[in-house]
């Protein structure tokens, strides 16, 4: 376990992708009266594309709107701003040479996990909860309690659809506050042991205060779901897709504005 104080601020590649084509939603997820409106989810052009879900899970204040916001916008509160309706942000990433267009929603924290359509339905009406391709399940290293939160909802998560080749991520954040005591006490041991080697997936901690190693949960995040997609059936891309990516790829080599499409290297 190191020290996230102590590292040095990891460095991101950030450049702007060629996504005219796409509507902008320009601060949509910047000031609250920006905000998504929580309103029908297929409104815009841009969820219509193959997007790659990612939804953030997690108990309140666990910091997952400050991992999401450290990552796409540089910018971290120390104040508390609960999520109060669903935000989305539509960053593009490269990793290991494939494009990935992510659609990341981040939400108000959910009771429970819904079981059936119908549930979702009343609910949870357009958090995309059950058909998010890959899950983000944060919890607070330094408030161990918060993990709990995260067991409940996997297990509900295993009960409402078939996980099979669905990525799922765990991550400790505020790992600036994890103490030595508690990183040698054994509900710490208990915890990383359980995610790694019983629910087998991947586990990162990190700092969104101090921007460490969040780049590292996106680049877990991405390498799970390319796992992912060599286990379930995707379309397999078209030479059209693959000639429109390797333009976006090199669009992203050379194009340098303010643009919001920001499209990392990881
Ligand atoms: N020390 C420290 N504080 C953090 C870190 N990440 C977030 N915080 C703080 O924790 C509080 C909650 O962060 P949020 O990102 O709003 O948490 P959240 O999980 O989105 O909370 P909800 O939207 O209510 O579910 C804020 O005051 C942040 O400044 C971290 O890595 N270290
Ligand atoms: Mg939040």
């Amino acid at each position: 376990m190191d020290n996230c104080v102590a590292w040095k601020k990891e460095e991101k590649v950030y450049l702007d992708l060629d996504l005219d084509y796409l509507e902008r939603r320009v601060g949509d997820t910047i000031g609250d009266e920006n905000v998504d409106s929580g309103s029908k989810e297929e409104d815009s052009p841009a969820d219509s594309l193959d997007r790659v879900k990612v939804i953030f899970l997690g108990a309140p204040g666990v910091g997952k709107s400050s991992i999401i916001r450290q990552f796409v916008w540089n910018e971290f509160f120390e104040d508390y701003r609960p999520t109060e309706r669903r935000e989305t942000f539509y960053p593009s990433v490269v990793h290991a040479d494939r494009l990935y267009e992510l659609k990341i929603t981040d939400l108000p924290t959910i009771p429970y996990f819904p079981v059936s359509t119908h549930l979702e339905w009343t609910d949870f009406r357009y958090y995309g909860l059950r058909s998010a391709t890959a899950y983000v399940l944060v919890f607070d290293l330094s408030n161990q309690d918060t993990f709990q939160y995260i067991r409940t909802l996997r297990e509900q998560m295993y009960e409402a659809r078939d996980m099979r080749g669905v990525p799922l991520l765990v991550v400790g954040n505020k790992q600036d506050k994890l103490s030595a005591v508690v990183a040698s006490g054994a509900r710490y041991r208990d915890i990383v042991n359980l995610v790694r080697k019983h629910w087998r997936c991947g586990y990162v901690e990190c700092s969104a205060r101090f921007n460490c190693r969040v780049v590292q949960v996106f680049r877990e995040l991405m390498k799970s779901i390319q796992a992912a997609e060599g286990t379930t059936p995707s379309p397999t891309p078209t030479a059209s897709h693959h000639h429109h990516q390797q333009q976006q790829l090199r669009s992203a080599h050379t194009s340098r504005d303010s643009s919001d499409d920001k499209c990392f290297i990881i």
